[in-house]
């Protein structure tokens, strides 16, 4: 059969929505997968409210997800061996002769006859669904068109919350949408859950930029807008000059209604949406931002519109948005949450008390449950998450959805380190920023990928994962972007898990709406630092103001001194690691990198031989 015919036979009555689109480039993208995968039957979907909510009723009939017991609330669960990213199944598929250093990758044609091996047919029996997005917000500079066809409600369901939709600029731009495409199929289904995990697999081909996802329901691995989009993003950026980071986008608000926006980069499950939802201030977004330099200043969007954040540990008392959010009636999906026998989910760290049964990613729950290696099962996963639109938060931002984006005042780079950095400083310049904090950042590994938990990993600007050019062209990438701004964004870094010699975080939970309120009286030159030779750090008699005016407590000198002393060893041991990492694994490191980490050994050591292993800020004001 043509290709036109085909579409025709299995689209049915939404064929026209194609081919109103008078762009031959997504009606044979979509023939070639309707002939491989073999769907009983194919939606496409215009994304008018009527269509969304078919996708809606469509996850409920199926059992991708259940009704819950607040209104507009659904939960889904998937496998439990399917609970985060696969960081080892996932391949940049490359054609001869690239050269991607140590990124995980594949020849294209090897990768390629694998994955549509497994595609073939997986869609037997069951309906596809295409589906229209922008990533960025519409009409803008920044928006990149997408198309995703997958077989799970559950995964459309997501994407209608987390992106905007963009059937309507797929129509306006014709032959002109140069678009990201997404084939996902979630294979044999045994229990509503993906059976063959061992046959999961994420390919991204880099050339075509198309993702091919199967055997497989977690969002990470099968949301192709979430993160597999980011490659192809990440690709396009290094080539024309602009950014896409693993980064959140919030607004500060400073003194005299004065509103500065940051974009943070932190490693997953590592604080990055808790400090885009920081009492007080406004959310752009929560992980992926694209930057450019339009007219000389530097300007981020959120690509999302959405959050499919961790919901491990958000009670009403540290996350009083997101928890409310989470309590009431409005459009949430939950996922590998417990849900009890009155339909109501629980999570690790919820407030109350955990019901003694109910159902999660292990089927029926109850205490003292162990899996198939004899480890207890959680009553929710510790990467379960929450998918809610933006729109639906108190806190939402003004220019949210501005298309021009917001002006960036600071980037803050932040990890999971318990013994080198203090809470919050600032670079020395811009160059000095991205080298010695974004292209540093160490992390202790988490529940977000599939894995030991608590490794330290190199993570350089907390993007490592989703890279799709060498690291060293990607930081050179990061170096070169301000050189066409006035003014470059101020630097920080932060560290939300610094412990005292007790073992105790010396952090508490609030403390960041401080650090961030510093940081915004220091993008306007609003107070001094006390200049270190790792950075610029706040001075006590400030952070004690801020204390008092942002969260009323008193702040002591000891605590001060506890978290803001230089520890030059952990320093030193760490510009010796990050030296190794880049010599032996990075051969097209910059070399202003190696400059940056010696310079910053020099000045190190010369201040340890003046004032000693542990300096106090005193010591150097
Ligand atoms: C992360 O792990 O960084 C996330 C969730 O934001 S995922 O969709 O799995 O990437
Ligand atoms: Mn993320």
């Amino acid at each position: 059969m043509d290709h036109t015919s085909l579409l025709k036979a299995k689209c049915g009555k939404s064929y026209g929505k194609l081919a109103a689109l008078k762009n031959p480039e997504v009606e044979e993208f979509v023939a070639r997968f309707v002939e491989h995968c073999s769907p009983d039957r194919v939606f496409v979907c215009g994304h008018s409210k009527a269509e969304e909510d078919y996708i809606r009723r469509r996850a409920l009939e199926t059992g991708e997800e259940i009704l819950l017991a607040v209104k507009g609330h659904t939960a889904h669960w998937g496998g439990l061996t399917d609970q985060g990213r696969d960081t080892k199944a996932t391949r940049l598929l490359v054609p001869d002769g690239w050269d991607l250093g140590e990124l995980k990758t594949l020849p294209r044609e090897e990768g390629l006859s694998e994955v549509l091996g497994y595609l073939k047919d997986s869609m037997v029996g069951r309906e596809m669904l295409v589906l229209f997005f922008t990533l960025g917000p519409k009409d803008s500079v920044f928006s990149i068109p997408c198309v995703q066809i997958t077989d799970s409600y559950y995964v459309a369901h997501n994407e209608v919350i987390l992106y905007r939709p963009g059937y309507g600029t797929f129509k306006k731009l014709g032959e002109k949408a140069g678009f990201f495409r997404f084939v996902h199929s979630v294979g044999v289904l045994e229990n509503g859950v993906s059976r063959n995990t061992d046959r999961r697999r994420v390919y991204i081909d880099l050339e075509d930029e198309t993702v091919y996802t199967t055997n497989t329901q977690y969002g990470g691995n099968t949301i192709g807008l979430k993160k597999l989009a980011m490659r192809f993003a990440i690709q396009r950026a290094a080539r024309e000059g602009w950014l896409c980071e693993h980064m959140f986008v919030l607004g500060v608000h400073g003194p005299k209604r004065r509103v500065t926006y940051f974009v943070g980069a932190y490693p997953s499950a590592c604080g990055k949406t808790s400090t885009s939802m920081i009492k007080g201030e406004t959310i752009v977004g929560d992980d992926i931002a694209y930057l450019r330099v339009v007219r000389g200043k530097v300007r981020a969007v959120n690509v999302e519109t959405g959050l499919f954040g961790i919901i491990a540990d958000v009670n009403s008392r540290d996350d009083p948005t997101i928890y409310k959010a989470l309590t009431t009636p409005r459009e949430v999906i939950f996922s590998n949450v417990l849900v009890d026998e009155t339909n109501t989910p629980y999570w690790i760290g919820k407030d109350g008390d955990c019901p003694p049964k109910g159902r999660n990613h292990s089927g029926e729950w109850y205490p003292g449950k162990k899996d198939a290696e004899g480890n207890a099962i959680t009553p929710s996963h510790k990467n379960a998450r929450y998918t809610i639109g933006i729109g639906e938060l108190d806190n939402k931002d003004r220019l949210a959805d501005d298309p021009k984006g917001v002006e960036v005042g600071g980037y803050i780079y932040g990890g999971r380190d318990s013994d080198t950095n203090v809470p919050v400083m600032e670079a020395l310049d811009f160059a000095h920023g991205i080298l010695t904090m974004g292209a540093a950042i160490e992390s202790e590994t988490t529940a977000a990928t599939l894995g030991q938990e608590g490794v330290r990993t190199f993570n350089p600007m907390s993007n490592i994962d989703f890279l799709s050019v060498p690291i060293g062209r990607y930081v050179k990438c990061n170096l070169d972007f301000v050189e066409r701004a006035r003014r470059p964004p101020k630097i920080f870094g932060t560290n939300y898990f610094i412990r005292g010699r007790d073992g105790k975080y010396l952090n508490g939970k609030d403390d960041k709406r401080v650090w961030v309120r510093w940081m915004e009286l220091r993008v306007h030159g609003d107070v001094d630092a006390i200049k270190t030779p790792v950075g610029l750090i706040p001075r006590y008699e400030d952070l004690e103001r801020l204390f008092k005016y942002v969260l009323g407590r008193d702040y002591s000198k000891a605590e001060y001194e506890e978290q803001f002393k230089i520890r030059t060893l952990e320093l030193l041991a760490k510009i010796d690691r990050i030296e190794v990492i880049y010599r032996e694994r990075v051969p097209d490191a910059p070399k202003a990198l190696f400059k940056a980490l010696d310079d910053q050994r020099k000045r190190i050591e010369k201040a340890r031989e003046k004032h000693g292993d542990y300096i106090l800020p005193a010591q150097l004001a």
